[in-house]
């Protein structure tokens, strides 16, 4: 088939709804365009192992600790899930992983802000799980089909996620005053880092309009970011808690919450790694990289020995 054949049949398929997969012809850009997302989010998982796991040994109780455990190795399995879709295109994980290090691929801003209490890991996991579920149920039915595939299993563990930190923050909701005020104040800390996941606005978002005609992303930023508000509202006050938006408002006519300017310098400065937590996050990766050298020595030998016994048999 010539390229314009090609492009015409992979046009159709999208057209159709219907996946494209690891062996199909694909356009180089769309190629491109996944390796960029779908590495970023594998990042993000990794990455944001970190700030829970800040807590694992001051969880208050053993179940509480059981259970946070149980979710930040959930984040690793995500994590290598992504990157082996990721793989499918091929890219190399080794050369990903070291731009991650490099600092030369992005992973969410949202990880790059610290968790000073132990009500940050329950507003975590409502508040940033939920923004990660409102986000990626839609991912689930994105055109490249092992990053669709993939994106089924860490929503149905995502979900588990955000329920177990609507169950945290909904103690401390009913807790005593001192409980009451620190769960405010991690939500203070963590709303608007929270709405700033989805990315810029439409109107300043490069990749949406190419990503959506692909039928990659299947709802903008903005879109999402909106789903996410009138989701969370409620919650928060069934919670009895507020968010820091004074201009955080139903409206009737739009059947949608209205909300406030996101602080969109704040954003580009932590994306540009000027982030509170930025050089920690990536120290952290540096150190265990290094520090874990010996066992990929130890796996290599171990591969390369097995190989040369197959060839010997
Ligand atoms: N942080 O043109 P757009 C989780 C970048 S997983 C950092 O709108 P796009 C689970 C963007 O990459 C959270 N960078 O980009 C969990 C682009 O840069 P580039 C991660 C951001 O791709 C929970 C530039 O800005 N989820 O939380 C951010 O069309 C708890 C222009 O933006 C995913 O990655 C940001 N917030 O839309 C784990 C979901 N926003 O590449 C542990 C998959 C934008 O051109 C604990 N990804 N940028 O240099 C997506 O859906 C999309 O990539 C968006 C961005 C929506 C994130």
């Amino acid at each position: 088939m010539t390229t314009e054949q090609l492009q015409a049949h992979f046009d159709t398929k999208i057209e159709a709804d219907l996946s494209i997969e690891a062996k199909d012809w694909m356009p180089d850009a769309y190629r491109q365009n996944l390796i960029r997302q779908i590495n970023q989010h594998a990042h993000s998982e990794i990455i944001g192992m970190l700030p829970e796991a800040n807590w694992l040994t001051r969880a208050p109780t053993l179940r509480r600790k059981a259970v946070l455990l149980a979710k930040v190795q959930d984040e690793a399995g995500h994590g290598l899930y992504l990157y082996s879709a990721a793989e499918t295109l091929g890219c190399s994980r080794q050369d990903i992983y070291q731009k991650l290090l490099d600092g030369k691929m992005k992973y969410s801003s949202i990880f790059n802000y610290p968790t000073l209490s132990w009500a940050d890991v329950g507003v975590i996991g409502w508040l940033v799980d939920g923004a990660a579920i409102v986000n990626q149920v839609a991912l689930c039915r994105a055109s490249y089909g092992p990053y669709a595939r993939a994106m089924v299993k860490i929503c149905k563990e995502e979900s588990f996620h955000q329920r177990q930190g609507y169950e945290a923050v909904m103690a401390l909701a009913k807790g005593n005053e001192a409980q009451r005020a620190m769960l405010q104040d991690a939500i203070n800390r963590f709303w608007w880092p929270t709405l700033m996941m989805f990315g810029p606005n439409d109107s300043d978002s490069p990749n949406s309009a190419q990503s959506m005609a692909w039928k990659i992303k299947r709802f903008s930023n903005d879109e999402l970011r909106q789903k996410f508000i009138d989701n969370t509202v409620p919650q928060l006050e069934a919670l009895g808690m507020t968010a820091p938006d004074p201009a955080l408002t139903w409206d009737e006519t739009t059947g949608h919450y209205r909300f406030g300017e996101i602080n969109w310098d704040e954003f580009y400065q932590v994306l540009k790694g000027r982030g509170i937590c930025n050089h920690e996050r990536l120290e952290a990766k540096r150190r265990a990289w290094e520090s874990g050298s010996w066992v990929r020595e130890a796996a290599s030998v171990h591969a390369k020995k097995m190989a040369a016994k197959k060839q010997a048999a």
